[in-house]
């Protein structure tokens, strides 16, 4: 086992890990940039060492400041948590080449599945089903035959992009060139990769994913999957487990594919794939992400697992000894919101200073929380505050925890997006669980408008 973990990561990720190191035995190292100096990670680590000024590409992303805040510390391994380093395949290598562990999948599991033309040649290959698409579009010619041989609408996406950015649907022919251009510029400038390709567009889907957890001695489990459709403009808001248009069946067969795709790339570690649910409940896979996610804990809630302390267990080589129940079985539901220092109508992010801070608690209810009373958010990073988690024997019971839950939460100097969850616990889609991507502004439309 390790014995010092730096943390590359701040926020309410970088004490999820803390608390998982600390809970294993493990020293801690927090690094940090100027303007979280006093923040909660830097507060509960062994040691800190600064990084650089707020700004994240001169701190957070900052690698050479990261392997020499690790090398001077002696820290043995690197938990890059989620964002920033944490699916950098170029930084996974040079942890390796300086001998210091990177928490995560190998430079080349992260790879075959980073490239979304390369994860979609894994998919294929090893049965996972996928929607109709091509592979890279070499012109705007290429573009038109592909996208009349699919059938519009088509949406054009860049294998170097994820998550949802430089995207591009298109409806008919006249569209497809500029479409084309335009995406293929932007993968060029955002993800220094100019390569785009393009898949048949499904309106209205669910977003479901699924968890893995894979070890260095073959050892594979599938965790069940997250409903994640209650988004807005790719920001997940809020997640849940198991997904109410989920059936054991479904879950089973995708589970077995999962499992034969991961051992045949190689794939070690934590790891998300990602898939759209049609109307008819057919999934097809969109991408794999190789690192711990936002939303982990629901699954940790209905699985009893510690996902980030089994993460750390695997990537220092232990034989994880759970009992291989194929699916893994799960007790109750679980719901997660993601609480924002931002504007519950406009979405403008809040930063300032919290000068109340009171968080729920009682019976089936988790707070993965970065910040405290008297902190001052930031305003160059993310706008998450904390997650509040709830469990309960039913998924109507976690409901109404959750609306429970949220009146108890209490922050006082900034704006958050407290009144957006209360809003939309109480919508009709999310009640009845039929919730698409297109929930929250369908949501928005029918509620009053206010001005900006
Ligand atoms: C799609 C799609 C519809 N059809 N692909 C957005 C995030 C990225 N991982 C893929 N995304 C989508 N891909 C096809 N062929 C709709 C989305 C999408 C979406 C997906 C997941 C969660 C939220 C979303 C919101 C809008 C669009």
């Amino acid at each position: 086992m390790f014995k010092k973990v730096l943390i590359a990561n701040r926020g309410e990720i970088a004490l999820r890990v803390m608390r998982a190191c600390h809970e294993l035995g493990l020293k801690t190292v927090a690094v940090y940039s100027e303007v979280d100096a006093r923040a909660a990670h830097v507060r509960f680590a062994d040691q800190s060492v600064c990084i650089g000024p707020g700004l994240a590409s001169k701190s957070y992303l900052n690698i050479p400041a990261i392997i020499s805040a690790a090398e001077i510390t002696a820290a043995d391994a690197i938990h890059p948590g989620y964002g920033f380093l944490s699916e950098n395949s170029e930084f996974a290598r040079l942890c390796a080449k300086c001998g210091i562990k990177f928490i995560g999948p190998t430079p080349e599991a992260m790879l075959a599945w980073g490239d979304k033309v390369r994860a979609r040649k894994n998919a294929e290959r090893f049965g996972l089903p996928l929607l109709p698409g091509s592979t890279v579009l070499e012109d705007a010619k290429h573009a038109k035959s592909e996208a009349n041989r699919i059938g519009y609408p088509v949406i054009i996406k860049a294998s170097g992009g994820g998550g949802g950015r430089g995207m591009r649907i298109v409806r008919n022919d006249d569209e497809i060139e500029t479409a084309f251009s335009s995406a293929r510029s932007e993968a060029e400038s955002g993800f220094k990769n100019p390569d785009v390709y393009l898949e048949k567009f499904v309106e209205r889907p669910r977003h479901i994913e699924f968890q893995v957890l894979a070890d260095e001695h073959g050892g594979i489990w599938t965790l069940g999957e997250r409903e994640c459709s209650m988004q807005r403009r790719h920001q997940k808001v809020i997640e849940e487990s198991p997904s109410p248009a989920m059936t054991a069946e479904i879950r089973q067969d995708m589970g077995e594919r999962i499992r034969t795709a991961i051992r045949e790339t190689g794939y070690t570690s934590l790891g998300t794939l990602e898939f759209l649910m049609d109307e008819d409940k057919k999934l097809y896979f969109l991408e794999m992400n190789t690192r711990v996610q936002v939303e982990h804990p629901v699954t940790e809630m209905v699985t009893g697992l510690d996902l980030v302390s089994l993460q750390i267990r695997a990537a220092a080589g232990e034989k994880l000894e759970m009992p291989d129940t194929r699916p893994w079985s799960f007790r109750g539901h679980a719901i997660e919101c993601r609480i924002n220092a931002e504007d519950s109508r406009t979405f403008a992010p809040w930063p300032g200073l919290i000068t109340e801070y009171f968080v729920p608690g009682g019976t089936g209810v988790r707070v993965d929380s970065g910040v405290y009373g008297g902190w001052r958010v930031p305003s160059e990073y993310d706008s998450l505050l904390a997650k509040l988690i709830v469990h309960a024997p039913t998924r109507e019971l976690a409901l109404v925890r959750m609306r429970r839950a949220l009146r108890e939460f209490i922050v006082g100097g900034i704006r958050t997006n407290i009144e957006l969850h209360q809003m939309l616990l109480d919508d009709r889609e999310m009640i009845e669980g039929t919730m698409t991507t297109r929930t929250i502004e369908r949501m928005l439309a029918e509620s009053k408008p206010v001005k900006a």
